[in-house]
C-alpha cells in the first residue's frame, strides 16, 4: 500500500513544500503512515504520547495555524471507537 499512497500522496501535492497536519485517535495509525511515507517501511511504534492524550485532543485545533492539509487517520477495524474518532472530528 505504501507506493500507491505515496503516489497518491504525490499526485495532489507535487512536489511544492506543503504543511500537512495528521491527526487522529491514539493507536490509529498515524507514526506508522508517517514512517511509511518517509522511509516506505513499516517499523514498530511505542505510543507517541502515551499519556494523557484526552486532555491533548482539545489543543488539536491550535496545530491548524498556516497548514495546507489535515490527514485524519481512522483505525476501521476499531469498531468501539469509530463513534469517538467521528466526534473528536466534527470538533474542529
Ligand atoms: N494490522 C495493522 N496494524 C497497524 C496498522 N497501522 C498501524 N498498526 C499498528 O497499530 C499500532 C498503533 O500504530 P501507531 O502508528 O503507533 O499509532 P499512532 O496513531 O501513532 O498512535 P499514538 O502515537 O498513540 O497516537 C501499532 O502496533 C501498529 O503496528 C495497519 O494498517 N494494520
Ligand atoms: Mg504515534
Amino acid at each position: 500500500m505504501g507506493q500507491a499512497f505515496r503516489k497518491l500522496f504525490d499526485a495532489f501535492f507535487g512536489t511544492s513544500e506543503m504543511r500537512v497536519v495528521m491527526l487522529g485517535l491514539d493507536a490509529a495509525g498515524k507514526t506508522t503512515i508517517l514512517y511509511k511515507l518517509h522511509i516506505g517501511e513499516v517499523l514498530s511504534t511505542v505510543p507517541t504520547i502515551g499519556f494523557n492524550v484526552e486532555k491533548l485532543r482539545p489543543l488539536w485545533r491550535h496545530y491548524f495555524n498556516n497548514t495546507d492539509g489535515l490527514i485524519y487517520v481512522v483505525d476501521s477495524l476499531d469498531r468501539e471507537r469509530i463513534g469517538k474518532a467521528k466526534a473528536e472530528f466534527q470538533v474542529f
